[in-house]
């Protein structure tokens, strides 16, 4: 019994020594570092792909895709832009830093100003993983319904900003858009809340501005 609880915690202790040299990677490069967490669907690959087209000609991207099998996300992605780097997890539910740093050697993380990672769909096992991170970033969609942040707090209380895309099918859906934001703002007062289409482009201005000040933030650090 008490070996299983020691396991455990070496495991997140483990996981926190890496995550410590991403991030001391990331800083010593000042380059910006997004983990984004979903459901399955919600648009992560989409929002990574409307953002390299609005930011790719100013900003050197790398991306890192998470998936439990395949390289479908990485091939789209590797459409627009080269630094891509597939994570497999085969099974596991979540990246880990160490999963993230082998990722990092393989990209030309010197020269870049923005790696976005696209964590494994899923609402629950990532959010107890720092990646080393700068933010920490949950997408919900529409279609998923506006209950997430009641059923599952935590990603939604340790993830800033909050983001809904799918907003095109808001007005064929009961997702209530008032109630999605009240139960945010419930459990995480201060998330910056952004919300947009990735399909007709509404409102991807307002991430794609937020992505570039932290940018430059971090440029600047
Ligand atoms: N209607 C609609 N569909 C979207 C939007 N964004 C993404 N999708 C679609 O949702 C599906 C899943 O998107 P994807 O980016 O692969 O999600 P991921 O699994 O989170 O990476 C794809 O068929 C996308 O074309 C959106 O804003 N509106
Ligand atoms: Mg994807």
């Amino acid at each position: 019994m008490d070996m299983k609880i020691e396991v455990i915690e070496n495991v997140f202790k483990y996981n926190r020594i890496n995550a410590e040299s991403n991030r001391e990677l990331f800083g010593k490069h000042h380059v910006l570092a997004l983990n984004i967490l979903s459901s399955p669907g919600a648009g992560k690959t989409s929002l990574i792909i409307e953002t390299i087209k609005h930011l790719g000609k100013s900003v050197n991207i790398g991306v890192i895709e998470g998936d439990v099998s395949s390289t479908y996300d990485a091939q789209k992605i590797k459409k627009y832009i080269n630094q891509v780097v597939q994570i497999n997890t085969g099974g596991t539910c979540h990246l880990n830093a160490t999963m993230v740093g082998r990722a990092l050697e393989k990209l030309d993380t010197g020269n870049m100003d923005l790696i976005i990672i696209e964590n494994v769909g899923n609402l629950i096992c990532p959010v107890g993983f720092d990646l080393g991170e700068d933010y920490r970033i949950v997408l919900s969609s529409v279609n998923e319904g506006d209950d997430k942040p009641v059923k599952y707090p935590p990603v939604f209380i340790k993830c800033n900003p909050v983001l809904l895309n799918k907003m095109d099918l808001i007005g064929i859906s009961d997702f209530d858009l008032g109630f999605f934001i009240k139960e945010v703002r419930k459990i995480n007062p201060s998330a910056e809340l952004l919300k947009f289409s990735c399909k007709t482009g509404e409102g991807v201005e307002k991430w794609i501005e937020w992505v570039l000040k932290q940018v430059k933030n971090k440029k600047g650090k």
